[in-house]
């Protein structure tokens, strides 16, 4: 199975500030964790990171066809995209939504997500372990294809 990650704005940035939110581990902690839980999952797993709305539509695009399974952490664009959803829509791949923080029990607009309609589960406030739950859901859920 193929999972594709993709992290959204400012995720490239963890371990830097909001430490008390987000954690002290930095981006690359978190590729490294992924890799780790992909390997004892036996998934193949790659990565995408922008700060950019399109370019997190392009890759969204670019994975039709190739990727078996969606981890997508939108961050800030997970409360204001409409684009993100209609890509996840229209490519149409099995998409889990992961948040490191709690989005719930934070500010009221970011308890809106506008990625959740569509995606097939929705993991919050775990940290990193959220990523790699959205894994073994993906893989128990869809591994055979
Ligand atoms: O909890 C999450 O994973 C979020 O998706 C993270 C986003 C935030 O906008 C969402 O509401 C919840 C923020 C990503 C990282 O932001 C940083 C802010 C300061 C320092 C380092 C990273």
């Amino acid at each position: 199975m193929k999972i594709l990650i993709v992290n959204g704005p400012n995720i490239n940035m963890l371990g830097i500030r909001e430490k008390n939110i987000y954690g002290t581990e930095t981006y690359e902690d978190l590729l490294k964790f992924c890799e780790d839980a992909a390997e004892e999952l036996g998934v193949e797993v790659s990565f995408f990171q922008s700060n950019h709305e399109g370019a997190i539509v392009d890759a969204i695009q670019a994975a039709y066809g190739k990727a078996d399974g969606i981890v997508i952490n939108p961050a800030a664009y997970t409360h204001t995209s409409v684009a993100i959803l209609d890509a996840l829509k229209a490519v149409s791949i099995p998409t889990v939504e992961v948040h490191i923080s709690d989005v719930s029990k934070r500010d009221d607009f970011r308890r809106i997500s506008y990625v959740r309609e569509y995606c097939v589960k929705t993991v919050m406030g775990k940290g990193f372990g959220g990523y790699k739950e959205a894994m073994e859901f993906l893989t128990e859920n869809y591994g055979t294809r």
